[in-house]
Parts: structure tokens; C-alpha cells; sequence
């Protein structure tokens, strides 16, 4: 062969090679693992038994204060159901706070995918994001999301935490990167697992369904809501979208929220209106109306992913009965019950509480739950607002 024909067909080989990487890059680039899922769209075509696939991406986005204010904010979205070349376009400033929330039956396989989208409005930042299960029994710590224990995605990349979940309860979920700053963001979200013995009779619970695995139906309840508390410094985030130096140890919190929201938002139980900065997608999508029946039990799934104040909630005109503190059972060793009731319960960051509000012989009407923090019972400047929602006993 000559020389020439030589060069002729290295160079070809070399072109293909090259388009070839090139083509399995880009299709790498969003890897979804989800057993039965044969298009990455993180939906099973064969479903499998105890399986439950999620998807989301993180990145920024902005929220809508009680008070009208923008705020802009880092956060997650869910892209479960979209395929993998959609998901960077569909996730991109599509964040909403909190993030989707994530339930769980005791025994499922989880396997949730992280998806990085990057900051849209802050093309100057490379930040990783991690997903972290908070107080949750998990096996491997390599799916832990604390980024110097384990492993942390970067912008353009995707990773599958696999779970297993083995204990029932209320825990939260978080971004562990920079925790300080992309909690404050917005990085946060409700987490809780159902224990295998819902849907069996115990104890004379006629709902079937039950914070724990309690073996005697004292952990009954009818309907369960999640609650969870957060707060921003609105200075934080402007002086973020600002691409400003950031005056953490000065952290101060403004906008006292439950779920996302300051009252009255709390209440409305739509998502609020987009920020037309979102591009028409709407970013808070979590009511804390809290409705039930006259005589029906309420469990509150009581989470706090505050990075400042400790924050305590109280429900005028309903007891309050303590069954759960950071998805653990109130049992002793022996076994014996140690649930309380109480008018207040109080929460640092990472802590939740398991509150069941037992309505029977409560009159219909309007209750309110609500910090007694009363200086946060404000949206910044406005004097009416802040951490505080309805409960509606029809
Ligand atoms: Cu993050």
C-alpha cells in the first residue's frame, strides 16, 4: 500500500473514532439507571415490583415572595418522564421550592437520578449538586450526597442514587454542597416513608394507614400533610444574582416560610402564579392548606431545613400529639410508648417531629398553625404573614 493511501485511511480512521466518542459523550450525558426503563425517560415500560424511579435536575430559578418580592434561588426540579435529550432544555430554570416532594413505601428500591443543569443566571459558577437523604439508614456512602465523603455531580453530568428504604418516618432531602449556601438557596425538599403496615387493620384504625410500624395502631391517622420550614435572607439571594461577595456569617433571615411560602400563600392551594423570570413555569408548587373532617386524625410531617433560627410551631385550639421525632417511633427501649401531647413543638435545621392533631370533638372552622416566633410572623416588611397556615375542620 502506499504511503499516501495510508495517510488517506488513518485519517478516516481517526474521523471516526473521533464522531464516534463524540456520539456516545453526548448520549452519556444524561444516564439514567431505572430497571424496566428502556428509553431513560425514568418511567418503567415493565415496571418492576418495589421499585420506584425518580428524576431530577437542579439548578436555578426564581420564587415570588408573600410580598410580592422576586427571589432568586438554586433548587430542584422533577424531569421524571422526559427523555434524556430533553431533560438539560426542560430542567433548565424550571427549579421550584421546595423541591418535589419524595414518598416512599418502607422496602422500595429508590433509584433517583440527579441530573446537573447548571445556574442559567449565574454562568460564571461551576457548582456540583448532590442529592442528601438527611437522617436516612443508607448503606453505601458513596449515594450519601455530603460531597467530601462521597461523590458530588457536576454541571452537564447525571448519577443515580440508589436507595433502599428499611425505616418509616419523616426525613427531608437536601443539596449537601456548599450546604450553607444551597440550603439558604433553596435545595431542599419533603421526604417521608409509609410503613409495610399500612393498609392493615391495627388497633381498630379504620384508615389503614400509620406514621409507623406501630403494632398496635396508636400512630393511626386519616390524613397526613407535609410541612416544612425554611426561611430566606432576601439580602443573600439578591447580593447572589447580583454576583456579589456572600456575607454568610451575617445570614439573617427575612422570609419565614412553610413550604415555600409566607402567609396568605400558604394557604392557596394551587401552585402560585410563575415568575415571569421562570418562564411561565411555576416554581411553587407546595400548599400548606390543611383540610380534614370533623373527628379525623391529622398527621403533620413536621420538617425544618432552616440555616439560621431554630423555629417553634404551635396550633391554637387543637392538641397536639407528639408520636414521631426524627423518623423514630417515641418508644423506650422496652417498647413503652412515650408519645406526648403538647401545644408547641420546636425545630432546629435537620430536625422533624411527627405531630398527629386528633379533631374529634374539635368545632368545625378555621385554626391556624403558626410560629410563635412572632417576629417571623412577617413576609420582611410587612407586619401580617410569614410562618403560618390554616388548618379548615369541615
Ligand atoms: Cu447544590
Amino acid at each position: 500500500m502506499k504511503m499516501q493511501n495510508r495517510y488517506i485511511i488513518l485519517i478516516v480512521s481517526v474521523f471516526l473514532l473521533l464522531t464516534g466518542a463524540t456520539t456516545r459523550t453526548a448520549g452519556a450525558a444524561v444516564n439514567v439507571q431505572c430497571p424496566g426503563d428502556t428509553n431513560g425517560d425514568a418511567v418503567p415500560e415493565s415496571p418492576q415490583p418495589n421499585t420506584q424511579c425518580i428524576h431530577l435536575a437542579a439548578g436555578d430559578g426564581f420564587v415570588t415572595m408573600a410580598d410580592g418580592h422576586l427571589q432568586y434561588m438554586f433548587g430542584f426540579s422533577n424531569v421524571t418522564g422526559e427523555l434524556p435529550e430533553n431533560v438539560m432544555s426542560k430542567g433548565m430554570l424550571a427549579q421550584e421550592f421546595p423541591g418535589p416532594t419524595i414518598k416512599v413505601k418502607e422496602g422500595t428500591n429508590v433509584y433517583l437520578t440527579l441530573t446537573n443543569v447548571g445556574m442559567v443566571m449565574r454562568p460564571d459558577l461551576f457548582d456540583p449538586h448532590t442529592v442528601h437523604f438527611h437522617g436516612f439508614p443508607n448503606a453505601a456512602s458513596i449515594f450519601d450526597g455530603e460531597p467530601m465523603a462521597s461523590i458530588a455531580i457536576n454541571m452537564g453530568a447525571s448519577l443515580t442514587y440508589y436507595y433502599q428504604a428499611p425505616d418509616p418516618g419523616t426525613y427531608m432531602y437536601h443539596c449537601h454542597v456548599e450546604a450553607t449556601e444551597h440550603m439558604q438557596m433553596g435545595m431542599l425538599g419533603n421526604l417521608y416513608v409509609t410503613p409495610l403496615q399500612d393498609g392493615t387493620s391495627v388497633g381498630g384504625c379504620t384508615s389503614a394507614k400509620y406514621v409507623y410500624n406501630d403494632g398496635d395502631g396508636s400512630t393511626c391517622y386519616d390524613v397526613d400533610y407535609p410541612v416544612q420550614i425554611h426561611a430566606f435572607d432576601s439580602n443573600f439571594h439578591d447580593l447572589h444574582i447580583a454576583i456579589q461577595p456572600l456575607p454568610f456569617a451575617m445570614m439573617k433571615d427575612n422570609y419565614p416560610m412553610l413550604n415555600g411560602r409566607g402567609y396568605p400563600d400558604t394557604i392557596n392551594p394551587a401552585s402560585l402564579t410563575p415568575p415571569a423570570d421562570n418562564g411561565g413555569i411555576p416554581s411553587q408548587k407546595v400548599s400548606s392548606l390543611i383540610t380534614a373532617t370533623s373527628g379525623q386524625k391529622i398527621l403533620l410531617r413536621i420538617s425544618s431545613l432552616a440555616t439560621v433560627d431554630f423555629y417553634t410551631l404551635t396550633v391554637l385550639g387543637i392538641p397536639m400529639k407528639v408520636v414521631g421525632r426524627d423518623a423514630r417511633i417515641l418508644r423506650s427501649s422496652g417498647g413503652a410508648n412515650l408519645s406526648y401531647m403538647t401545644n408547641s413543638v420546636t425545630l432546629g435545621g435537620g430536625e422533624s417531629t411527627d405531630v398527629i392533631l386528633n379533631t374529634a370533638g374539635v368545632a368545625p372552622g378555621t385554626y391556624f398553625l403558626y410560629t410563635t416566633n412572632l417576629n417571623n410572623l412577617s413576609n420582611d416588611a410587612e407586619d401580617y404573614g410569614g410562618m403560618m397556615t390554616e388548618i379548615v375542620i369541615n
